[in-house]
C-alpha cells in the first residue's frame, strides 16, 4: 500500500451540552479529519481518520495546533510515497517523531481504514474483534446544579446505558457520589478525576472507597504511576489509569508496580490502533480488564472505538456512547446509536461508516491538501 494524497481539515462541531471536567470546559470541539487516497496493487483506495485532540493542553500536552503542525510538517512527509504491507507498520514510519500520539493516531487510523477497504475487511475483523455489539456507558461532565446531573443520569439509565461515569474534582466529589448512590443504590457507577488530586487527598479516596464504585479513573498526576501504586494499596476500589498510559510498555510497568487494576484504552492517547491492540493483548494475557475510553469523537473516530471495543478483553462498558449524546448532526451516515445500552459493530469494509461530505464541508474551518 502506498498513500499518494493526504487531506487535512479542522472540522468544528458544537456540543449538545457544555462538558466540564476537573481540567477543562468545552462548548464545541475542533477535530482534525484526515482523508488519504492510495494504491494497493494498483487498486485505488481511500481512508478516513480522526485526530481527537482537544484544542487546549489541559488533558494532554498536545493541542489541535500542535497536531496540525506535526501532521503537516513531519508525519505526512514520512508517510506520503512510502510502501507498507500492513497498517501495523505505519507507526514505524513515524518512529523518529517522539510523542505526539494524538497526531499519529489520526493518520494511522486513516491508513487502517484505507487498507481494510482495499482488503474488503471490516476494521473490527482486522483487529480481531469477537463481538457483534458492544456495551456502552456514559461519561457525565461536572454540573454545578445537582438536578441537572440527576436529570441526565435518569435519561441515560432510562435509555439503557450500562453504567455511568461521573467527573469529579476537589470540592465536587464525595458528596456528589454519595447523593447519586443514595438515589441509585445499584447503578454501575465509576468516577474520573482527570489527575486533579495528590496523595494528600487520601481521606477523600477512603471515603469514595465506601460507595461500591466500579473504579476510580486517573486520580493522581497525568505522568505518575508510583503514587498511584501507593494509593491503590490503600484502596479496595480498583484504580484505572487513563492519562498515565501511552503505550504497552507503560501498561506493563503500571501493572507490575500495582499502580492500577484496570486500564482505559484510547486509541488517540496511545498513538494508534496497533498500539491500542498491543495494550489490549497484554492486559488480556495478564488478566487486567480494559475498557474503551473516548475523546468526544465524531463518527469517524467513534466507529474506530466501536471496532476496538469489540475485542475480547474489553469486558467493562466503555465511554463509547451514541454520537447523539454529543452532536446534533454527526459527520457520518448512519450516525452511531446505542440501543438499550449496546452499539452494533460496523461490518462493512474499513471503518464501515460513510462520511457525510456535505456536513464535513459545511463545518470545515481550515483545509490543506498534500501530495507525494
Ligand atoms: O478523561 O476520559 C476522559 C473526554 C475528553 C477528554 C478526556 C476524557 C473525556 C471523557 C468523555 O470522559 C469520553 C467520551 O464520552 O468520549
Ligand atoms: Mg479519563
Amino acid at each position: 500500500m502506498r498513500i499518494d494524497t493526504l487531506e487535512l481539515r479542522i472540522v468544528k462541531l458544537d456540543l449538545v451540552r457544555p462538558f466540564r471536567t476537573s481540567s477543562s470546559f468545552k462548548t464545541y470541539l475542533e477535530h482534525i479529519l484526515i482523508r488519504v487516497t492510495g494504491r494497493d496493487d494498483d487498486q485505488l483506495t481511500e481512508g478516513w481518520g480522526e485526530c481527537a485532540c482537544p484544542s487546549d493542553p489541559y488533558y494532554c500536552p498536545e493541542t489541535v495546533e500542535t497536531c496540525w503542525h506535526i501532521l503537516h510538517d513531519f508525519l505526512a512527509p514520512a508517510l506520503l510515497g512510502s510502501f507498507w504491507d500492513h497498517p501495523d507498520r505505519v507507526a514505524a514510519l513515524f518512529g523518529r517523531v517522539k510523542g505526539n500520539r494524538f497526531a499519529k493516531a489520526g493518520l494511522e487510523m486513516a491508513c487502517w481504514d484505507a487498507w481494510c477497504r482495499a482488503e474488503g475487511r471490516s476494521l473490527a475483523n482486522a483487529l480481531g474483534a469477537t463481538r457483534a455489539e458492544i456495551h456502552s456507558g456514559v461519561s457525565l461532565g461536572i454540573e454545578a446544579d445537582r438536578d441537572r446531573l440527576f436529570d441526565q443520569i435518569e435519561q441515560y439509565v432510562e435509555e439503557g446505558y450500562r453504567r455511568v461515569k461521573l467527573k469529579i474534582a476537589p470540592g465536587h466529589d464525595v458528596e456528589v457520589v454519595q447523593s447519586v448512590r443514595e438515589r441509585w443504590p445499584n447503578l454501575p457507577l465509576q468516577v474520573d478525576a482527570n489527575s486533579a488530586y495528590t496523595l494528600e487527598d487520601l481521606t477523600t479516596f477512603k471515603r469514595l472507597d465506601a460507595f461500591n464504585l466500579l473504579l476510580i479513573e486517573q486520580p493522581l498526576a497525568h505522568d505518575d504511576i508510583i503514587d498511584h501504586a501507593t494509593l491503590q494499596r490503600a484502596l479496595r476500589t480498583p484504580i484505572c489509569l487513563d492519562e498515565s498510559i501511552h503505550s504497552a510498555a507503560d501498561a506493563r510497568k503500571a501493572i507490575d508496580l500495582g499502580a492500577c487494576r484496570i486500564i482505559n484504552i484510547k486509541t488517540s492517547r496511545v498513538g494508534g490502533l496497533s498500539e491500542a491492540k498491543r495494550i489490549h493483548d497484554l492486559c488480556l494475557a495478564r488478566g487486567v480488564p480494559v475498557w474503551c475510553g473516548g475523546m468526544h469523537e465524531y463518527g469517524i473516530g467513534r466507529a474506530a472505538n466501536v471496532a476496538l471495543a469489540a475485542l475480547p478483553g474489553f469486558i467493562l462498558p466503555g465511554d463509547v456512547s451514541g454520537s447523539d449524546k454529543y452532536y446534533h448532526a454527526d459527520v457520518i451516515d448512519p450516525p452511531i446509536r446505542a440501543t438499550r445500552g449496546t452499539v452494533a459493530v460496523p461490518h462493512a469494509p474499513g471503518l464501515g461508516v460513510q462520511p457525510r461530505l456535505d456536513r464535513i464541508e459545511a463545518n470545515t474551518t481550515r483545509r490543506v491538501m498534500l501530495t507525494s
